[in-house]
């Protein structure tokens, strides 16, 4: 099978990204710090992986308009010295599985709601609670832990049509606090902040105060990829592309790097399309990819993208676990 390729290289230097300088502290000896896992589930497009990304300052998780962005578990971590450290876990949309990549992102979240702290529930307001989050609840509360509703989106929706969202809710389960916010504007976060650290025991800081993700970076580099792919691209396309770094080298004594990765697809006509006319939309997808990936790496980068077609890969479970969807890659940082 023939390989298109298409190679984007940087032409000018970026702007560099602004890591935040944090000053370090002994709070293991500090009896008021507060830690723990929060995990942030709900069906998908919510706003979840949007939220985590505000929390933290930058993308550590995809996002875009489209269901069943987020297909691993994602996990970040938010110091505030002083008072406490949270390890965020953005979860895949709660979803019925049609085929073996569905399994293992329901098995994702399944696991992610056992032995967290609290668990963010996410909903839209305009949702009337549907079979979903019956099924959600359900699920929530054999977890026994702690479940903040946040309703997420408010900006989208004026302040009085939320009470009827928040009475349809309660019908469901017992929840611990509710929060309105805006995980795109910003509003509320500061509030949700309070009362996640309320509900975390007081304890020891898990990670040194620089860790900001479990993501390796040249999944963050397969990530952006599919992300802008996710952007560009329409219809079912999309929800069948897996990207493969095969590729990343640091040029010595250079800020430049060299990356080949691969656009999987399901089908030959996506391929056509995953490549556009004369290349053009494999070409949008990497120019916007290699700025994304600029930022993250403060380097320059030569980024030659690759498309492939393996048919039906989501319902093979040795592909979808060679793509990097693994149950064993869901352990630790
Ligand atoms: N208007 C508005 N849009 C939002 C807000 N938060 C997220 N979005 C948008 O909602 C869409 C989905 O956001 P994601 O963060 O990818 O949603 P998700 O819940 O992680 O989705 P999955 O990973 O597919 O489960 C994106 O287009 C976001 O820009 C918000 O507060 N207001
Ligand atoms: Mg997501």
């Amino acid at each position: 099978m023939r390989e298109e390729e298409i190679s984007v290289s940087s032409e000018e230097g970026m702007s560099v990204s602004g890591e935040e300088e944090m000053p370090v502290s002994s709070e293991h000896e500090n009896p008021a710090f507060r830690s723990g896992f929060v995990t942030i589930a709900g069906r998908p497009n919510v706003g979840k992986s949007t939220l985590m990304n505000h929390f933290i300052g930058q993308k550590v998780a995809i996002t875009s308009n489209k269901p069943q962005t987020t297909r691993n578990r994602i996990m970040s971590v938010y110091t505030e010295s002083g008072r406490g450290q949270i390890v965020f876990v953005d979860t895949p949309g709660i979803i019925q599985a049609r085929n073996k990549l569905g399994e293992y992102m329901v098995r994702v979240t399944k696991s992610a709601i056992r032995d967290v702290d609290l668990i963010l529930w996410l909903i839209e307001p305009d949702e009337e609670p549907g079979a979903g989050d019956k099924r959600i609840a359900e699920q929530l509360k054999k977890a026994d832990i702690p479940v903040v509703l946040v309703i997420n989106k408010i900006d989208m929706k004026p302040k009085e049509t939320l009470l009827p969202v928040i009475d349809h809710h309660k019908d469901l389960m017992d929840f611990a606090e509710i929060v309105p916010v805006s995980a795109r504007e910003g509003d509320g976060l500061d509030e949700l902040l309070d009362v996640v650290f309320s509900y975390l025991p007081y304890g020891p800081m898990y990670f040194d105060e620089d860790t900001v993700t479990d993501q390796p970076e040249r999944a963050l580099v397969a990530e952006f990829i599919r992300e802008k792919a996710l952007h560009a691209l329409s219809q079912e396309v999309p929800h069948g592309i897996a990207v493969s770094v095969d590729q990343m080298k640091k040029r010595k004594k250079k800020r430049l790097y060299d990356i080949d990765a691969t656009i999987i697809c399901e089908k030959e006509s996506h391929k056509g399309i995953i490549i556009g006319k004369g290349g053009q939309m494999l070409k949008k997808i990497g120019t916007n990819a290699r700025f994304e990936i600029e930022r993250m790496l403060d380097s320059k980068v030569n980024l030659s993208l690759f498309v492939r077609v393996k048919k039906d890969w989501r319902d093979s479970d040795y592909l979808v676990a060679n793509f990097g969807y693994r149950d064993e890659d869901e352990g630790g940082m």
